[in-house]
């Protein structure tokens, strides 16, 4: 098992080859090299939430990662093959305001970026064998940029877990924090008056080692907003393992991949 960090994304192929691929994501979308798709508008997307569901929220040592504890949410629509299962989402970010996205538009980033992770039970028998295998329809990654503004109450629910966790295990810091969420009000809900209807999609990779080119990703247009005060909350996340080596050093300031390569894919809109 191979550590690694984002000082020197550049240096992840060594022990991960699919880093160097020609599929590798995030990517810059070019807004108007993006190829328009007419079927999109009637095949939309369909969220099918578990409202109840019991969501566990961690520290990953490289981000905090919201998972589900059942099996029960699902989405299907657009280029997705058939319904994918719901694993978990995650968030990327930066050290200033100007950079922390994954994705870029048209040269520019934002200050952050939800994943909502699912994968194609159908195909697979788990999210492991779906996110390692070489197949471009394991997983959905949906990605949803994030701009400093006002205070938002969904998020406030994550930040929250933060506060309440166990103050003395840093890289468990949320380990032992259960909570009941909305998670479709993360997405698609009225709290966060979401607009899913404009979007990207293509063909890429896990942002993160082992870098598989197992992704079709769907990144929207629309950024949501939290406030800078929630932003610096998820700055204060620790990557070490053990309370003794969680020096100012070892917060995790940033964790975005910059843009790859787009090759010979296309991105449809
Ligand atoms: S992302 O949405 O492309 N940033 C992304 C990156 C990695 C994962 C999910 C989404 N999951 C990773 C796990 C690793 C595991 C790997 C392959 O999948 O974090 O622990 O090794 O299964
Ligand atoms: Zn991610």
């Amino acid at each position: 098992l191979h550590e690694w960090d984002y000082s020197d994304t550049n240096s992840w192929a060594v022990n991960f080859p699919s880093a160097n691929g020609r599929n590798q994501s995030p990517i810059d979308i070019i807004s108007s090299l993006s190829e328009y798709d007419e079927s999109l508008k009637t095949n939309q997307f369909e969220l099918n939430f578990d409202l109840n569901c019991f969501i566990e929220l961690k520290n990953n040592g490289h981000t905090f990662v919201v998972s589900a504890a059942s099996d029960t949410s699902s989405v299907s629509g657009g280029l997705l093959p058939n319904s994918y299962k719901f694993g978990q989402f995650h968030m990327h970010w930066g050290l200033n305001e100007s950079s922390g996205s994954e994705h870029f538009v048209d040269g520019g980033s934002f200050a952050g970026e939800l994943h909502f992770v699912f994968w194609n039970d159908s195909k697979f028998s788990t999210f492991e064998t779906a996110a390692q295998s070489n197949d471009h329809d394991g997983l959905a990654v949906f990605a949803v940029f994030i701009i400093v503004g006002a205070e938002n109450n969904e998020f406030s629910k994550i930040t929250a877990a933060i506060d309440n966790a166990d103050k003395p295990m840093p890289f468990l810091l949320m380990a032992d924090a259960l909570l009941v969420f909305t998670i479709n009000q993360h997405l698609f809900g009225c709290n966060w008056y979401y607009n899913i209807s404009k979007y990207w999609t293509y063909l890429g990779s896990l942002t993160t080692p082992p870098c598989t080119e197992s992704v079709l990703w769907t990144v929207f247009h629309d950024p949501i907003q939290i406030s800078i005060g929630q932003l610096n909350k998820v700055r204060q996340l620790y990557s070490c393992a053990h309370e003794s080596d969680c020096t100012e050093s070892k917060r995790i300031k940033k964790n975005n991949r910059l843009p790859c390569e787009l090759n010979e894919r296309k991105i449809i809109r």
